[in-house]
């Protein structure tokens, strides 16, 4: 059990700051022990008790302050493989039942009075990524919004049904993985058509939003931002909210999203037999390996297909390094890469935005990844 200070809204900065940091480390040690006991007892004394006001803000501290950078560690942990991914897995499950223990302990103390307004939350379908959208749930209730908070990979059609069963004041909508943008895309279109705004938010929708304002739709980098825009009151869409993709994304009526996408399966075929003859390694690779390796190829032939329907070469460039680092952790040379994007560009020589991404990426790959011994 912690014997640490709770973190209380009179403490100075200096002190707040220091019991973070020490809260959160024994967060961590708990999650790597899988010492789910301990790490609710540690939430629970973070948020303390004392007046409602004190406990609700406490609790939002313990979630935004404690729980999510901790989070946050698991994934860059993870992505150094200093982690395994059953460590990893352990971790998640035992921080969600903290943001339950903190919900639970902060309960008494939310105001039986009028709310704000109701909201959906709900993550974008194929979008595993349920513990940012419950984060941004639980801050909300705590400021009073009832919140109807449907989890992780809600198909569109069931958001939409939802949405006609138990009226809303607006969809939030979350993402963590880019691949996910084109069905984000149409969720969001579809919610507005039906006449409900939508706010965008989660890693997947760039920097400040950009894609998310591309795609007409609200957004906020964090929890407090979104209690922030709901405050400021979103806008109903009209029956003229109704649009095809391209209405938003004019770029897309070049068809070569729509090519990448159909032909994924050729190009990814392809990629792994032109990489077999330029990097000789995988011809004694394992059974095991090879399918990883194609699984790698895939993502990326997803991401360059994103980055297409996006129109921004950043967005595969940002991927393409990652995962050279995630190679490189695991012992993989990062210069493997370079025969796929040798592939994709030759196949994909008459789609001048996809060669332009795949020749940026291997620019940013030469710059940051090659240079060592790798
Ligand atoms: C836990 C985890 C998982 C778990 C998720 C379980 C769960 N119940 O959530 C599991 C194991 C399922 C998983 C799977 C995968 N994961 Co994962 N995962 C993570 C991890 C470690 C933590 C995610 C998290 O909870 N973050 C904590 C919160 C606080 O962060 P946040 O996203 O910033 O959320 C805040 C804001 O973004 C914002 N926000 C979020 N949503 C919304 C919505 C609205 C409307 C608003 C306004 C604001 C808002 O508010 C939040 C609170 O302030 C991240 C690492 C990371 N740094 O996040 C990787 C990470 C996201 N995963 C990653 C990957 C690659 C995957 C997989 C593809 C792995 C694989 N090969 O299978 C799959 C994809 C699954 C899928 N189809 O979605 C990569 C993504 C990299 C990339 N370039 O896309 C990351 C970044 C790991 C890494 N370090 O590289 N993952």
């Amino acid at each position: 059990m912690t014997t640490a200070a709770p973190m209380t809204p009179e403490a100075t900065t200096d002190e707040v700051a220091a019991s973070d940091d020490e809260l959160r480390e024994q967060l961590w040690q708990a999650a790597m022990a899988c010492d789910e006991t301990h790490a609710v007892a540690l939430v629970r004394h973070a948020v303390g008790a004392g007046s409602a006001r004190d406990v609700l803000a406490a609790a939002e501290r313990t979630l935004l302050r404690l729980i999510a950078p901790v989070q946050e560690r698991v994934g860059i942990q993870w992505a150094a493989n200093a982690i395994t991914v059953a460590q990893e897995h352990a971790a998640t499950a035992l921080n969600e039942r903290c943001v339950s223990a903190v919900a639970d302990a902060a309960a008494s103390a939310l105001a039986d009075t009028d709310t704000p307004g109701r909201v959906t939350v709900a993550c974008v379908d194929g979008e595993w990524h349920a513990l940012p959208a419950r984060l941004v749930t639980e801050v909300l209730r705590l400021r009073g919004w009832r919140v109807d908070y449907l989890g992780a990979q809600v198909p569109t059609e069931h958001l939409i049904a939802h949405l006609h069963q138990r009226p809303t004041d607006a969809v939030l909508l979350s993402s963590s993985i880019p691949a996910h943008l084109p069905t984000a895309h149409t969720a969001i279109s579809t919610c507005q058509a039906a006449g409900v705004p939508v706010m965008a938010g989660g890693a997947a929708f760039g920097p400040r939003g950009r894609y998310a304002h591309q795609m007409q739709a609200a957004w906020a980098p964090d929890a407090p931002g979104a209690h922030r825009v709901l405050m400021q009151g979103l806008e109903r869409p009209t029956a003229a909210a109704a649009r095809l993709p391209d209405l938003d994304l004019p770029h897309l009526k070049d068809q070569e999203y729509t090519l990448v996408r159909q032909t994924k399966r050729q190009l990814v075929k392809q990629a792994l037999l032109d990489v077999e003859a330029a990097f000789p390694p995988l011809r004694s690779y394992s059974e095991y390996q090879r399918e990883r390796t194609a699984e790698d190829i895939d993502h990326i032939v997803t991401y360059l297909a994103t980055a297409v329907y996006v129109d921004d070469a950043d967005l595969f460039t940002t991927f393409l390094t990652w995962t050279a680092d995630i190679l490189q952790a695991r012992g993989v040379p990062p210069r493997s890469l370079l025969p796929v994007l040798d592939s994709l560009e030759h196949q994909l020589i008459d789609f001048p935005r996809a060669t332009g991404a795949l020749a940026a990426a291997r620019t940013a790959l030469s710059a940051c990844a090659l240079g060592g011994t790798a």
